[in-house]
């Protein structure tokens, strides 16, 4: 249901909806479900719009005729003022058969600033979505933990703003008519609300970040270390995390299926953390990004970082899904984007859904990875098992050096040797173990540095380094 100004300045409610016709935009924020939609497509130049239109085939929604006008943006309307009002008037004309009949929604290809979404909600007295409206649709469709949903709403919110304080511009400067009969000072309220709830939303977010910094302290000073799996959304993240730890969590051919981040252990190793979390995606606005950023520390800050890029994309799709990769962990990661850091040393290419690539293909794909300053990419598939070994093998070594070997001393008195070794196991990653003829344990295994200390100096002399 579509709520007036009027009736969301009655209830104060969370979701509101500044309606077209009213002298105000329709935003349609108080929807979660978008299933089932239609919509037309504005596009300007020879923008590539196959992303876009998989973000809107995520949702459920169908683009039922794409409008296109030659040349740059206009400033004031995205489309000339002519043009808007021809598909205005085409709008308004329509009737049953019309192919555009049951359309509701215009979705503009870029991201427009608030006074293009006003000028083509006004024109055409739809819903305007433009591609930071889309996405922050599909992360409030998609939003299931409270955590997503708080960063989802002050994401939405502040978007909203944007375009509330261009409506009180204009109401100011006599550009439009009061704003659903109330003006510049029922505007001026709606402002008020929605910084009244994201000062609030904040500070739920800053308790919440607080929680989890201190969550990720008492790991490390357990001994645990964390291996952060980041990429490009659909990058197979979460089947990743899902084969290696076997914790379940949402796995869909979704754009942004995972909102949050969700740690679990390395199965083969529980002192090994795998951090999965929220896809990257090219150019959303900073303020956008902000709302996850705390997300997406939880899997950044890390011992070791895996970048997960899909191989099954073309070579100019791979090239700009690890390109706009690297610039956001650099620029949240790395914290400086001309940062001179050493990332090989932390960071780990990886290629995935390798299964069905020739070795051209995969040798090109890892052309790219390198020209990137990365290291050689090893590829897995998770759907046919190929690489995993491997690259857990390669993750091992990055985190704790070559493997160790250590001898444990067989004793009838004193503590059993058996809890010396489930010591090693709880520490490290055992990859042998052989038993001496004198009764002692040879165990190779991986393990760090600080732990395997740990282990020697508690042992009164049972545990050596070989
Ligand atoms: N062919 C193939 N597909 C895979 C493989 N691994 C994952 N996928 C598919 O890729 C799609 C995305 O997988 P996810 O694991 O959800 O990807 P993600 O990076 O977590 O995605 P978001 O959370 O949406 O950013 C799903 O349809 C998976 O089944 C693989 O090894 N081979
Ligand atoms: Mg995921």
């Amino acid at each position: 249901m579509r709520m007036t100004l009027r009736s969301y300045m009655a209830q104060q409610g969370p979701d509101f909806n500044v309606l077209a016709g009213a002298g105000g935009v329709a935003l349609g924020e108080a929807r979660t479900n978008h299933e089932g939609r239609r919509a037309i497509l504005l596009i300007r130049g020879n923008e590539d719009t196959t992303e876009f239109e998989s973000l809107v085939k995520t949702m459920g929604i169908t683009i039922v005729e794409t409008v296109f006008q030659p040349g740059q943006p206009d400033v004031k309307g995205y489309f000339g003022i002519g043009r808007l009002q021809d598909i205005a008037d085409e709008l308004r004309l329509r009737v049953a058969g019309h192919p555009w009949q049951d359309i509701d929604l215009v979705l503009i290809h870029t991201n427009a600033t608030p006074r293009q979404l006003v000028a083509v909600s006004d024109a055409t007295n739809v819903e305007v979505w433009d591609r930071v409206r889309l996405l922050l649709s599909l992360f409030t469709a998609h939003a299931n933990s409270l955590e997503a949903r708080t960063q989802v709403r002050i994401a939405r919110l502040q978007s909203d703003r944007t375009v509330l304080r261009e409506l009180a511009n204009q109401t100011t400067t006599g550009e439009r008519a009061g704003y659903g009969g109330g003006g510049v000072t029922a505007l001026q309220a709606v402002i008020a609300n929605v910084n009244r709830e994201l000062t609030s939303l904040r500070k739920r977010q800053i308790k919440h970040s607080k929680a989890q910094a201190e969550r990720r302290r008492q790991r490390s000073r357990s001994g645990a270390v964390t291996v952060g799996i980041a990429g490009y959304t659909n990058a197979g993240k979460s089947s990743f995390f899902l084969k290696m730890s076997g914790k379940e969590v949402l796995v869909e051919d979704k754009l942004f299926s995972t909102l949050e981040t969700t740690v679990g252990r390395l199965a083969a190793s529980p002192r090994v953390l795998l951090a999965d979390t929220i896809g990257f995606i090219d150019n959303l606005p900073n303020a956008t990004l902000d709302a996850f950023r705390a997300t997406l520390s939880e899997a950044l800050e890390c011992d070791m970082l895996l970048l997960l890029v899909d191989a099954t994309d073309s070579l100019v799709e791979f090239d700009r899904k690890i390109s706009a990769t690297q610039r956001e962990v650099n620029a949240r990661y790395l914290g400086d984007e001309t940062s001179s850091i050493d990332f090989n040393r932390k960071i780990m290419c990886v290629l995935t859904k390798v299964e069905s690539l020739t070795v051209e293909q995969l040798a090109q794909k890892a052309a790219i990875v390198e020209s990137y300053g990365y290291a050689t990419p090893l590829g897995i598939s998770v759907h046919q098992e190929i690489g995993l070994a491997k690259l857990q093998d390669s993750m091992l070594e990055h985190l704790f050096g070559h493997p160790v070997t250590i001898k444990l001393s067989w004793s009838d008195t004193g503590r059993n040797i058996a809890g010396y070794l489930s010591d090693v196991y709880q520490a490290g990653m055992v990859i042998d173990k052989r038993e001496q003829e004198n009764r002692d344990l040879l165990v190779t295994a991986w393990i760090n540095q600080q732990s395997l200390a740990r282990l020697v100096n508690n042992s009164g002399g049972r545990i050596e380094v070989k």
